[in-house]
């Protein structure tokens, strides 16, 4: 015995996407369910992301949610690349006419875009299970899950997969419509959150000779930081001592800078990834967030190209709603790919130049510190960084 309900535009994932998305709808009178397989406190507790745009800054203290976020988050004007123990400043500000960064933990918006959503009786629905996607080339898209024992089949006008990259709705679309892009990186990040208070106020991020490393933060009492390590290389590899030993040797400069040292809270490796799906949309079904593309997050873009999918889609869905014109939805894959691909692009190109690499010769080393010779003493090469860092603009329809 399933139930029989509908909603106007079906979400499937409480992340960053699926959760903003679902906000703005309502912003606009539009409404939405979200379908979540994981716990509220799940969602809330995950470490990822550490960096807003400033679109992303924008898009959140618009939609009333600025509050917290001024209050907590750490705007920065600017931040260091590190190569041959020599600091070199990208002055955000300067360069791309006042806009900045701000450090603010994923699950602090995860946790803003929950209070409020639940605040304004959106429909979260944490927990679900047996999810399943049907009818995405109708005009009447349908969802079956399993939420608080009962069994429900969710008719909606659209669905919008924001389901991350193990998601199901991805797969909805047949394969001979889907072309996927992959890069598999020969390398990941062992990421530690330690109870240190930062050593500096911005971000540096260091090319060394014997790997990247990626100074952060998340509080004036907590440090973030990374260091590049094997693929198959694991946390229990890495006592403390060698983490502080290493990250000194590669985040540390001539004139003695070096990150401070503190008890370390958590351990975590990812993997670096490029990939992106291509259309975004397939029938009544759009896909948004990592459920459409991954970056490695050495150009800090995960999140913040799942932020600028949702920004386009849920404009595209207000023209549509409040005037019936279908021009955005038509419009959506082209602009968010195209917005995608540039930030594959300068994720690429930030990993490329920074990364140690197995295959690299003496050649390809010399090539890096060209690189970043050239992108940090210019004013056009700092220009390109600083104008990427902060976020590029969203294409209007
Ligand atoms: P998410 O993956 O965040 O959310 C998808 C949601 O869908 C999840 O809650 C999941 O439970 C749910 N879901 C999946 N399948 C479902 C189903 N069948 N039914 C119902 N719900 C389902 N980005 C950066 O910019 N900087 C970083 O440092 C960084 N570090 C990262 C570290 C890790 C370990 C990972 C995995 C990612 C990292 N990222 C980073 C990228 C990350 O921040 C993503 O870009 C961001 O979470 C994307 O948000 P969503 O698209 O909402 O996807
Ligand atoms: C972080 O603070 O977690 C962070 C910052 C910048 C990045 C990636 C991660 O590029």
């Amino acid at each position: 015995m399933t139930t029989p309900i509908r909603t106007q535009v079906c979400i499937i994932g409480a992340g960053p996407a699926g959760l903003l998305l679902s906000h703005l709808l309502h912003l606009n009178g539009i409404e939405s369910v979200v379908i979540e397989a994981r716990s509220r406190d799940y969602c809330e507790a995950r470490v990822r992301a550490g960096v807003l745009e400033q679109g992303s800054v924008d898009i959140l203290t618009e939609s009333g949610l600025g509050e917290r976020l001024s209050r907590e988050g750490l705007r920065h004007t600017g931040f260091e690349m590190h190569f041959r123990g020599q600091r070199h400043r990208i002055a955000l500000d300067e360069l791309t006419g006042g806009k900045a960064i701000t450090v603010y933990g994923q699950q602090e918006v995860v946790k803003d875009l929950i209070a409020r959503r639940i605040a304004d009786q959106g429909q979260v629905l944490f927990d679900s299970s047996d999810v399943s996607v049907h009818n995405v080339e109708t005009d009447s898209p349908m969802v079956r899950y399993q939420h608080g024992g009962i069994a429900y089949e969710l008719s909606c006008d659209y669905l919008v997969g924001c389901d991350g990259f193990h998601g199901i709705c991805r797969r909805q679309i047949p394969s001979s419509v889907l072309k996927t892009y992959d890069r598999v990186y020969p390398f990941s990040w062992l990421g530690i959150l330690a109870e240190a208070a930062p050593a500096q106020h911005e971000l540096i991020y260091a090319h060394h000779e014997r790997g990247f490393a990626l100074f952060s933060m998340r509080s004036p009492k907590i440090t973030r930081l990374y260091v590049q390590c094997a693929n198959d290389d694991r946390a229990e590899n890495w006592s403390d001592d060698r983490l502080w030993n290493e990250l000194t040797i590669r985040l540390g400069t001539k004139e003695g800078w070096v990150p401070n040292i503190g008890p370390i809270i958590q351990k975590g490796i990812t993997p670096m990834r490029s990939f992106v799906c291509a259309p975004m949309r397939h029938g009544r079904l759009f896909l948004a967030g990592d459920a459409a593309h991954i970056v490695p997050p050495t150009g800090a873009k995960g999140m913040n190209l799942a932020v600028s999918d949702v920004i386009v889609l849920s404009r595209a869905m207000e023209m549509f709603y409040k005037r019936g014109n279908t021009r955005g939805l038509e419009r959506y894959n082209d602009i968010a790919l195209r917005r995608v691909w540039k930030g594959e692009r300068f994720s690429w190109h930030m990993t490329s130049m920074l990364h140690t690499f197995p295959e690299h010769d003496p050649f390809h080393e010399q090539m890096q510190l060209a690189e970043l010779d050239y992108y940090t003493g210019s004013v056009a090469g700092r220009t390109a960084l600083a104008e990427n860092y902060v976020g590029l603009p969203i294409e209007e329809f």
